[in-house]
């Protein structure tokens, strides 16, 4: 049984335009280019194929996310909105000034929703074991009436209703280790207690207000949302105890039917907007970790939605890294910066990190007898 892998060329021509990172240029803000630019994921496409490993994986193309899947998740009134900027000569954004599109957009954005539908629907059906989703624009910010931080639709809960609705899928995980909050996936399923969603993110950074600890989830939902907001400096060591400490055992006590990862590379030690240091080993340890627990909970039923990651020299290889343990493939790729960045005191798990792991896991209610604090 095989990776499944969604890339398609029009995700490189979703057009954020010029902005200073993701600040509209004007009077001294010198126009520049929007940091969600197409590189870093043409870089991961363009490596997947030139390592060889394009060609080990099952390629899933990806078809327009249809109507009623979007609205699923979003209001009517953001699906219009997206589709009047669409249509306008230059083009739109999708609600917070931040998450630009060009003429059109939206074409762009429903082939992302439906590249993460396409591999979600080959993991349930059996097609493939586990498939990476490698689309653009984002979507983990996504809130059902808007679009924020580079989102336009919330990609990874479409997937996760269309499965819902068409294959009978009942119970999900979310594991988002993108270094911003997942505040749109939580969002859409805070009341749900059949789709637990958690987000390992450092401590307000982005959106300001969101992700604490004690946000759980709503209503019937309570508890069904799990945040780790780590301190900034986190590395391998902080991301691995995060996992081993939170997700697995939130994973086991959920006891998903399918579990989506929302894989953002921005917590890497070169991002231009996160404060974090992981490298191409964390990120292949924790993807790792939830590929063995998928394994021991839902025959290893794993698909990854692509969300931030803006170096377009260091998220190729945190890709491929995460790739090659979905796959079991090997490739002649290696971390040509490790030796930068492998070492560095910040990879050791600190006590403020393990304190703030302890805290998200009895916040979680996940705290074992005899864990000290
Ligand atoms: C959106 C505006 C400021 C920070 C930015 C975050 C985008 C992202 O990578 N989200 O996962
Ligand atoms: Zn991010």
């Amino acid at each position: 049984m095989r990776t499944g892998y969604v890339w398609e060329e029009l995700y490189g021509w979703h057009d954020t335009g010029t902005h200073a990172a993701f600040v509209a240029p004007g009077g001294l803000v010198q126009p520049h280019r929007h940091v969600e630019s197409a590189e870093s994921k043409t870089r991961f496409a363009a490596l997947v194929e030139v390592s060889g490993l394009g060609a080990k994986l099952d390629r899933i193309r990806a078809v327009p996310a249809a109507e009623d899947d979007v609205l699923a998740v979003h209001t009517a009134e953001h699906l219009e909105r997206i589709r009047a900027g669409s249509a306008a000569p230059r083009g739109g954004d999708a609600g917070d000034g931040t998450s630009p599109f060009g003429p059109g957009g939206l074409e762009i954005a429903l082939l992302a929703a439906g590249g993460a539908v396409q591999a979600a629907s080959a993991v349930v059906t059996g097609r493939v074991t586990n498939a990476y989703a490698l689309v653009r624009p984002p979507g983990h910010h996504a809130r059902p009436e808007t679009g924020m931080g580079f989102c336009v639709f919330a990609n990874a809960a479409i997937a996760i209703q269309h499965v819902r609705r068409h294959h009978g899928v009942e119970r999900v995980a979310v594991v988002d280790w993108d270094v911003h909050h997942g505040n749109g996936t939580e969002e859409v399923f805070a009341e749900d207690p059949d789709v637990l969603t958690i987000s390992v993110h450092q401590d307000q950074l982005y959106p300001k207000g969101t992700g604490r600890l004690t946000d759980r989830g709503r209503g019937a939902g309570e508890g069904s949302a799990i945040n780790v907001p780590l301190p900034a400096g986190t590395g391998n060591d902080g991301y691995l105890h995060a996992v081993e400490q939170v997700v697995l055992p939130a994973l086991e006590r959920h006891r998903p039917d399918l579990v989506v990862v929302a894989s953002g590379f921005d917590p890497a030690a070169l991002d231009p907007l996160g404060g974090m240091v992981v490298t191409t080993t964390g990120f292949r340890r924790m993807a790792r970790a939830v590929l063995d627990a998928a394994d021991r909970l839902c025959d290893g039923r794993v698909v990854m939605t692509h969300e931030g990651g803006y170096s377009p020299v260091y998220a190729p290889l945190c890709g491929v890294a995460v790739l090659e343990e979905m796959s079991g493939e090997r490739t002649e790729v290696t971390d040509f910066l490790a030796e930068e960045y492998e070492d560095l005191p910040d990879q050791a798990l600190r006590p403020h990190q393990a304190e703030a792991v302890a805290a998200a896991a009895a916040a979680a209610g996940l705290q074992r007898a005899g864990a000290a604090l």
